[in-house]
């Protein structure tokens, strides 16, 4: 089993050279790129997030250690790419029109990466319309949507009723998560599918497409 506690460490800690070598060393004993997103950079940014709400950090703390996350990120990003086979599927991904959240939302793009789906991000406060735009230029397989807010959870009802109203569910399924988001609020939206962290997102795509 790797130590990941050197790259966990340089993330909560926002550093982010020591970070990318701590990367690197793990890749060069064997260590996966999934496993580096799924057991390193979640659990290190799901601290980093507990001690911003307990008070210990602040805004210059989170921002330094997404800092250091999307260094590590660059490196993995097309070793997650050639670890897929035939691509799985195209997966739209974004957050909902009001919500500037996305260190969920990266980790959710870079795992599904690694499970072999092309990613089209279309970053945060993605308004409805921009993603029935997308859906129309991208034409993917499963749309996904993020919110952290649940203050935005009303535009993630909006985005799922403007894809009904334009008749594009029949084309795409749509899968819905973030903190605030729970299977009862996923199914009374109408979306297919909910997940309640990264890794179950690469399972319930799969399963989407599949169906
Ligand atoms: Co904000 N924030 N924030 N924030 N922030 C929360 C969400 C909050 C719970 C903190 C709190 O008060 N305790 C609270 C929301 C309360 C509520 O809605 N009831 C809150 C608030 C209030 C706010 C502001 C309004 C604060 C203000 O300005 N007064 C403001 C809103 C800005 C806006 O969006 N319009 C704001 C701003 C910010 C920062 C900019 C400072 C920063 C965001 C930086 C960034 O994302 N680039 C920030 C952060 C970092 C947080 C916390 C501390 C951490 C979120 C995070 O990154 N967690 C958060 C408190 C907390 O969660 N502890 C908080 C780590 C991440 C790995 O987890 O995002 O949950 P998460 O993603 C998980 C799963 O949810 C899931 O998989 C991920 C990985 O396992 N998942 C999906 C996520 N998306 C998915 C999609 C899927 C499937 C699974 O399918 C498509």
């Amino acid at each position: 089993m790797p130590d990941w506690s050197p790259l966990h460490r340089a993330i909560v800690q926002g550093e982010a050279e020591p970070a990318v070598s701590a990367a690197r060393a793990l890749l060069d004993l064997g260590a996966s790129p999934v496993d580096l997103v799924g057991l390193a950079i979640g659990p290190a940014m799901s601290e980093v997030g507990q001690l911003f709400q307990d008070g210990e950090y602040f805004v210059p703390e989170l921002l330094m250690a997404a800092r250091a996350t999307k260094g590590v990120f660059e490196l993995l990003r097309p070793l997650l790419a050639k670890q897929g086979v035939a691509p799985t599927g195209r997966v739209l991904l974004g957050t909902v029109q009001g919500d500037l959240h996305d260190i969920g939302k990266n980790l959710v793009g870079a795992m599904l990466e690694g499970g072999g789906f092309e990613v089209v991000d279309l970053g945060v406060d993605v308004p409805p319309e921009k993603f029935v735009a997308a859906i129309q230029e991208k034409q993917p397989d499963i749309v996904g949507l993020s919110a952290l807010l649940t203050t935005t959870l009303p535009a993630m009802k909006r985005t799922l009723d403007l894809f009904g109203e334009r008749q594009l569910r029949g084309r795409v399924k749509v899968m819905v998560g973030g903190a605030p988001v729970t299977q009862a609020f996923s199914a009374s939206v109408g979306a297919d599918g909910y997940s309640p962290d990264a890794a179950g997102a690469v399972t319930l795509a799969r399963q989407l497409v599949a169906r």
